[in-house]
């Protein structure tokens, strides 16, 4: 599947950056955007749940998705995509993981500094006050019944609680930014993984990295606007795909 060249050309990087979206938790069972919401929320489109306006027009419905989703999270286990780029870490001398998912399932396969540019499921906050909050210990029952769930109540200000996540619409954190284009810049690889390079600005980055001269690795079973752009495609799964790098690595260390 790798020509020596190629693996030759990873242990040469600098600095490798690898970037993903939902796909690369596909494999833990955590379903993509692309895929149909189930449940209460399938006929919903999920960019209106996922906006400010959607949170405001029906708290419980949003608070139940998150809380569905953040159930599905602490449920779930990193796949072996995620354990072959925290491993990775020993073949590369930087290695920078930026991603567009809302799980902690890179930092618990090992990686560390990840970049969120969507933000996280386990970093809620208050709707009004942005004062942090802090969920009880353990998983949420799966809400029963219809999975509404209204938001709890800031002990501050008593605003809804909100999910930590950058909705649409909402503008990026402009450290988390900085970080990622000063990545994609200074890159000499860059791998984009299971995402479907739709969303902006996320979809410019890799795009940035080849303006600078970075090699562009894409890692997806289906097509993407990447397609034309990227110099390597791995046409497949991430659990099967970086594994299979990561061993033809080790081979040649
Ligand atoms: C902003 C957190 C400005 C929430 C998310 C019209 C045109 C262009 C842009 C816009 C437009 N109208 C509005 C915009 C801007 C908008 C945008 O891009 N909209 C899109 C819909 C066109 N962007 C924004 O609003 C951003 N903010 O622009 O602010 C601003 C500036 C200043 C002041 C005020 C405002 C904010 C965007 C962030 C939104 N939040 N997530 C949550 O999670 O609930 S986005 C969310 O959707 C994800 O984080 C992710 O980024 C995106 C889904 O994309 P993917 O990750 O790619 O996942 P997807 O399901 O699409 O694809 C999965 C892929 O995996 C597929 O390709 C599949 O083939 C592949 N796959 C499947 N299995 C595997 C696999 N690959 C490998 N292995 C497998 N096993
Ligand atoms: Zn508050």
């Amino acid at each position: 599947m790798f020509t020596e060249d190629f693996l030759l050309g990873l242990l040469r990087a600098k600095h490798i950056v690898v970037f993903t979206g939902a796909g690369m938790s596909a494999e833990s069972g955590i379903p993509t955007f692309r895929d149909a919401q189930t449940g209460l929320w399938e006929h919903y489109d999920p960019h209106v749940l996922a906006s400010p306006s959607g949170f405001l027009a029906n708290k419980a419905l949003v608070w139940g998705w998150y809380e569905w989703r953040r159930m599905q999270v602490l449920k779930a286990e990193p796949n072996a995509g995620h354990l072959a780029i925290a491993d990775l870490m020993s073949y590369s001398e930087r290695l920078t993981v930026i991603t567009q998912n809302v799980d902690d399932l890179h930092e618990r396969a090992g990686n560390r500094g990840v970049t969120h540019l969507h933000g996280s499921l386990h970093k809620p906050r208050c709707f009004d006050c942005g004062s942090p909050y802090t969920f009880p210990v353990g998983i949420p029952d799966e809400p029963a019944g219809s999975r509404r769930l209204e938001p709890p109540n800031c002990s501050l200000c008593n605003g809804p609680i909100r999910p930590g996540v950058v909705w649409f619409g909402e503008p990026l954190s402009s450290t988390d930014w900085n970080t990622a284009e000063k990545a994609a810049m200074e890159c000499d690889v860059f791998f984009s993984i299971g995402t479907s390079s739709l969303v902006w600005p996320a979809s410019q980055l890799p795009e940035r990295a080849v303006l600078h001269g970075a090699k562009l690795i894409q890692i997806n079973p289906t097509p993407t606007p990447l397609d034309s752009k990227a110099h390597y495609h791995f046409k497949g799964n991430v659990g099967e795909i970086m594994p299979a790098l990561v061993t033809s690595l080790a081979e040649i260390f």
